[in-house]
């Protein structure tokens, strides 16, 4: 399977994207990066890093509770050329010269410290630790400030080379090298907080190019690459699932990925009933509000891969959004199992999940005996979807449903007391367990809510592959273009369903997605979503390949913030997409 196969490493780009005119059209894009970077650094780069963004087709914001998604790598991309240091200095090992193609982006240099070994200037080490606690990240060894509080493009190379240095030279290891100081050069095209993952290809490509530099790739399997990359991305201040990083490492051309994480990572490759000769491509329409999912920013893009116009709107972050439905959905694990009677063992009292709430109700213990079938497992989300309801305020005890009523939709959540109330646990406990490791904030936290949202979208998930599974099968029969029509009619309504329930479950929607999916329908779509964290970003909807052109004249024609854009940057916005393959490295002769 595709987690245990090595990372590629390419010399020809017709090899690395298995396509010789999409490879033809990105030769252009990779001859001025390397052009640029000789031009700035006086020497050819040595490797260049390629990470794609990905499409999340179904399966939102269930990945951080262990439910498999479905998403698929995008053509668009970040690159990342690199070369050892070159110029008269000698800079301290480790060094960085960053630069980015995006201009505003201005360049960084930056050197890791190294951590004095434990035991030894104990108290300067404690000085330092603090002193990086409070603004910034810290890890044993290597040190480098990134600012959670702000959004700064470099911290995402930072966050890539955190990994390489913690892992490959921790000044424990018996051969304790130094990391070479390194240049490099940053481009990309997916734009930032659009829904298309754009910050975990930044991250995948700095960890790969700074492996690749320091020699550190040979025998690196995909599935080791995903796991650091998950860690690093944290770095960066979001709780992060691991699809994207797995999307973007593990695709392949013309498939999607169904990824499972519970009880260990695993991707199947699964074959979309658009993938030739179907009739249907998939339209990423942005809905040009930026979201931001990690601070409560000002700035209107990420790190500057990205020409999204400037008009767009920014939404507040973590805090109220991405890291509290993480919070919401482990409590909400918390209280089910205890009002379900079923024993889950964690070890440090850590908090557990949704799906390991699941595994418990079906008896099993899938850490020993392996995942599930995922008809086996279908079969239980229906029957835990009935259980659920046991999280209603009022069937916790705390108000009834008149109550509800008068004081509307919002009182439907718990207040912080009640919520320790119905875990069990003390308040500290609480504490300790939920909230001592991230900032959240909420008058009402949404257990309920957040609960069915995850069990119904981790059902849709299933039945989308295997809706695609069968159709897949069913190809070369003669009434293949009938059963196709049916497949991507059911496709559809199991996208329509999702946005649903991210709208008024998971409340990961805002007016301009729900209205831009309701245009789609309306264009024509089989069905139309959210795809990524929400809040902002793109949609994802199913529409037949042969109106595709018409499709986005009708978008634009009715979606207002599309009104003034030039064919550039419509085609920016809106764009149909096909599942592209992997990350990879190339190596320039
Ligand atoms: P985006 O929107 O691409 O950043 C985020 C998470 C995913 C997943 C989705 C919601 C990160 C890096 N990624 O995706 O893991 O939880 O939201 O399905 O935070």
């Amino acid at each position: 399977m595709a987690a245990r196969l090595p990372v590629p490493v390419f010399t020809n780009l017709n090899d690395a994207y298995q396509d010789l005119s999409f490879a033809a059209k990105q030769g252009v894009r990779w001859d001025e990066l390397t052009q640029e970077f000789e031009k700035r650094f006086g020497r050819k780069p040595t490797y260049i890093a390629r990470a794609p963004g990905r499409v999340n087709l179904i399966g939102e914001h269930i990945d951080y509770a262990l439910f498999g998604v479905f998403p698929a790598a995008i053509e668009q991309d970040v690159l990342i050329a690199c070369a050892p240091h070159s110029s008269d200095e000698t800079p301290a090992p480790g060094t960085v010269r960053a630069h980015n193609m995006e201009t505003k982006y201005a360049p960084q240099t930056f050197t890791p410290m190294l951590l004095p070994p434990s035991g030894l200037q104990e108290k300067e080490k404690q000085a330092q630790e603090d002193k990086a606690a409070a603004s910034s990240v810290h890890a044993e060894g290597w040190h480098m400030d990134i600012d959670k509080t702000q959004l700064r493009w470099e911290s995402y190379v930072k966050a890539g080379y955190y990994g390489v240095l913690n892992h490959f030279f921790s000044p424990s290891a018996s051969n304790n090298t130094q990391p070479i100081p390194v240049d490099i050069l940053v481009t990309g095209t997916l734009p930032s907080g659009s829904g298309l993952s754009s910050s975990a290809a930044m991250v995948v490509a700095s960890t790969l190019v700074f492996l690749a530099v320091n020699g550190k790739l040979e025998g690196l399997k995909k599935g080791r690459l995903v796991e650091m990359a998950v860690e690093n991305e944290k770095r960066v201040g979001v709780n992060s699932g691991g699809m994207d990083q797995a999307a973007s490492i593990l695709s392949s051309l013309n498939s999607a990925l169904y990824i499972t994480f519970y009880p260990s990572l695993n991707a199947e490759l699964i074959p979309l009933p658009t993938s030739p000769p179907r009739a249907a491509v998939f339209v990423c329409a942005n809905s040009l509000v930026v979201s931001d999912k990690v601070v409560g920013g000002s700035e209107s893009s990420v790190y500057g891969i990205s020409h999204l116009p400037p008009s767009c709107a920014v939404i507040k972050g973590a805090k109220t959004r991405y890291n509290l439905r993480v919070v919401e959905t482990l409590v909400a694990a918390r209280i089910l199992a205890r009002k379900l009677n079923l024993q889950i063992s964690s070890p440090s009292k850590k908090p557990f999940t949704l799906r390991e709430v699941l595994s418990a109700y079906f008896g099993l213990d899938e850490k020993e005996e392996g995942a599930i079938d995922p008809q086996l497992l279908g079969a239980g989300l229906e029957d835990i979807l009935t259980e659920v309801e046991v999280l209603r305020p009022e069937r916790l005890g705390f108000r009834n449903d008149d109550q509800n009523s008068d004081k509307g939709e919002i009182q439907i959540g718990l207040t912080m007391d009640e919520m320790v109330q119905a875990s069990g646990l003390s308040n500290d406990e609480f504490r300790n367990i939920f909230l001592s490791w991230v900032d959240v904030e909420a008058s009402h936290f949404q257990v309920y809510k957040r609960a069915k949202h995850i069990f119904s979208e981790a059902l849709r998930v299933l039945q989308f592959r295997q809706l695609c599974l069968s159709s897949s099968q069913s190809l070369g029969n003669d009434e293949t273009s009938t059963s196709t029509a049916d497949v991507l009619k059911s496709l559809g309504n199991l996208m329509n369903a999702s946005q649903e329930s991210c709208a008024s479950l998971y409340e990961c929607s805002c007016p301009e997605l729900d209205e831009l999916t309701q245009i789609t329908r309306e264009a024509g779509a089989y069905g139309s979503r959210l795809t990524g964290a929400g809040w902002g970003g793109c949609t994802i909807s199913l529409v037949d390949e042969s109106d595709v052109q018409g499709f986005i004249q009708r978008v634009k024609a009715r979606y207002g913030p599309y009104q003034n854009l030039n064919d550039t940057e419509l085609e920016e916005v809106i764009f149909a997409t096909r599942p592209g393959s992997g990350a990879f490295v190339f190596k320039l002769e």
